[in-house]
């Protein structure tokens, strides 16, 4: 998509839809978010940060969105949302979600840029909408000093970078800057909505002297659960209620963002700016504080979101009917630094799995059609499939997946044995277990997780809904993407492909617009993953190694630069 090209995302909402149409023009200007070096940032019509979206359940949202980067590729995606019939727009949508997403390029590494932001879906029937006055957004993320085009080839190479490690963030930003401030008005209560959109860092979260109640994950309200820290995987987002003191407490508070060391190359990492302040502002006329909230580890003390249980209380989905094992690798493939599932390291197919699906008629069950390293995992209509993900890796992963939110079964703690035999539980699963879209595997630890193969069964609403118009139950064809949500990892090959119900056909079609797109570029739309037409189990000519990048000096070093 170099160049004017256009993409055109529709999230599609099916009540009482209110339009509204976006005009994106995408393109580079200079900020210095943390105050410590300027440097090229990706804008939406040159401004950032990027606005927050908002919309109500039943909305449609049109964005027109224009490249004008010049010299990088772009694409958007809605993190979190479900894409019902417009699955070539990322898979997303259908809906009726409401709750706390993010909308964020998908194009190699590119979101750290700067191109994401929030995406506020409101619902009138929250179960928790008579119990705050206003909301807050609240958006953490690592910062790097220098573009991600540039770090992901030392970050790749085997020779500039010997151990594998990932850039180290320069610094934490909230709400894009240095630090950020909430007007507070004693009395009132808060819904802080709380997004990690960091390309690398976890971060832990304290207010001081103020309890956060969380009330939904990912989009899935919770029973109401207190606590004074909580730990923010890449990717995830959480509500939490805050309740101002009682009476003007005569004085202001702060609160940390504090990015987790844990996985950096550095730790310690004298130097690194990891913890962000910023504050609650009840009285304007006093200064804010000049301490941050401390908390005594990384590794315990906040709550653990194994442990808490969705708001609608849906049940265990039984019994499993498929089952997948991804065994997670670190090491060098194709002399590169990359991640591997079950010995596959991910590459590009040169047709879009989902166009091949599409395509392909009743061949689309043969999972040798989409190509050896698109990683192809094929699931039938309506099964419950059970992932088990074993982390053969010394750090911990955010693990993501498109399209479900998944039941949590089973998590193992940190360096127990990485190798989880499928169908072996070890702990009684529970009978209403959380779900979310991202769910952190601990370092050589495992993760046991569920889903129904029923998108978009109604059923997989996540949320108490207002009356709904009967849904269709109409199987589609459906590609998922399962990864690790950490980019650097995403990069190196950490992808596997789901491809559900691919005969369920096949009612919905790409965008002439997405086609043209490839036609522009001459790239290959049809046909096996090799594009190959004529005989699609013949995959001569698919790509068979990830691009080969050039190597520079690894400047991932915990020096901010
Ligand atoms: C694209 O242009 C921007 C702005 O001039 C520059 O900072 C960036 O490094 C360029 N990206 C590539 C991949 O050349
Ligand atoms: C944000 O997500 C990244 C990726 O998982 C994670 O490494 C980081 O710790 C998260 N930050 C916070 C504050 O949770
Ligand atoms: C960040 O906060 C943690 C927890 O209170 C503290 O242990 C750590 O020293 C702080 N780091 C920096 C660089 O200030
Ligand atoms: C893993 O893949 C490599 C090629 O990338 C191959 O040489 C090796 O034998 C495979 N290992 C296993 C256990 O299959
Ligand atoms: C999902 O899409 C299908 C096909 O367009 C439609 O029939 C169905 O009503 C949608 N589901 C919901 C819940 O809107
Ligand atoms: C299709 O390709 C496969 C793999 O190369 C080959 O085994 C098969 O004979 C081919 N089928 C036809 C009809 O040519
Ligand atoms: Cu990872």
């Amino acid at each position: 998509m170099l160049g004017n090209s256009y993409l055109l995302a529709i999230l599609h909402y099916v009540l009482c839809a209110s339009a509204a149409i976006y005009n994106w023009n995408v393109g580079w200007i200079t900020e210095n978010p943390d105050g410590l070096l300027p440097r090229p940032v990706i804008a939406i019509n040159g401004q950032w940060p990027p606005p927050t979206l908002s919309a109500n359940v039943g909305d449609t949202i049109t964005i027109n969105l224009k490249n004008n980067l010049g010299n990088e590729t772009t694409g958007l995606h809605f993190h979190g949302l479900f894409q019902n019939g417009t699955n070539s727009m990322d898979g997303p949508t259908q809906v009726n979600q409401p709750g706390t997403y993010w909308y964020h390029s998908h194009n190699r590494g590119q979101y750290p840029d700067g191109f994401r932001g929030a995406l506020i879906i409101h619902d009138p029937s929250n179960p928790y909408a008579g119990q705050y006055d206003q909301e807050e957004v609240l958006v953490l993320s690592d910062w790097y000093h220098k573009q991600i085009p540039d770090l992901i080839p030392k970050f790749l190479s085997t020779t500039a970078n010997p151990s594998g490690a990932e850039p180290v963030p320069d610094s934490a930003i909230l709400n894009d800057k240095a630090t950020t401030s909430f007007s507070i008005t004693p009395g009132k209560t808060y819904m802080f909505r709380i997004i990690n959109v960091s390309n690398f860092a976890s971060f832990l979260l304290k207010f001081d002297q103020h309890q956060m109640a969380i009330i939904e994950v990912d989009g899935v309200y919770t029973v109401k659960q207190s606590t004074d820290l909580i730990y923010i995987t890449a990717g995830q987002r959480y509500s939490v209620l805050i309740t101002a003191k009682a009476t003007a407490p005569g004085r202001n508070y702060a609160f940390v963002g504090a990015m987790d060391p844990n996985m950096f190359d550095c730790n310690p990492c004298p130097g690194v700016p990891l913890n962000a302040t910023g504050y609650l502002i009840y009285d304007a006329t006093k200064p804010p504080p000049t301490k941050e909230p401390t908390f005594p580890s990384y590794t315990s003390g906040f709550y653990d979101d194994f442990s808490l249980v969705p708001y609608d209380k849906q049940a265990l989905f039984e019994p499993v009917t498929k089952r997948i094992t991804f065994n997670v690798e670190s090491g060098v493939f194709f002399n590169q630094n990359r991640f591997a599932i079950n010995n596959i390291t991910y590459v590009e197919p040169k047709v879009p799995t989902l166009f091949t699906v599409l395509d392909a008629g009743n061949q689309a069950t043969n999972p040798v059609i989409y190509g050896e390293y698109a990683n192809p995992y094929i699931v039938s209509h309506n099964d419950v499939v059970e992932i088990v993900v074993n982390n053969g890796d010394s750090g911990g992963h955010p693990i993501h997946m498109h399209g479900h939110n998944f039941q949590m079964v089973e998590r193992s703690p940190p360096y127990n044995n990485p190798h989880k035999a499928p169908g072996t539980p070890t702990t009684t699963p529970p009978a209403t277990p959380i779900r979310r879209d991202v769910m952190k595997v601990q370092a050589s630890g495992y993760l046991v997780y569920r889903f129904r193969a029923d998108n978009p069964d109604k059923s997989l609403h996540p949320l108490p809904s207002p009356p709904l118009q009967k849904p269709q139950l109409t199987p589609l064809a459906r590609v998922w993407a399962f990864h690790c949500h950490i980019d650097w990892h995403l990069t190196a090959g950490f992808f596997a492909t789901i491809i559900e119900a691919p005969l369920a056909l096949q009612a919905q079609s790409v965008p002439a617009d997405q086609i043209q797109v490839c036609k522009d570029q001459k790239l290959p739309y049809q046909g096996n993953a090799a594009g190959n037409t004529q005989n699609y189990t013949d995959l001569t000519g698919a790509n068979d190694a990830p691009p080969v990048h050039n190597t520079g000096a690894y400047c991932g070093t915990c020096q901010p630069s």
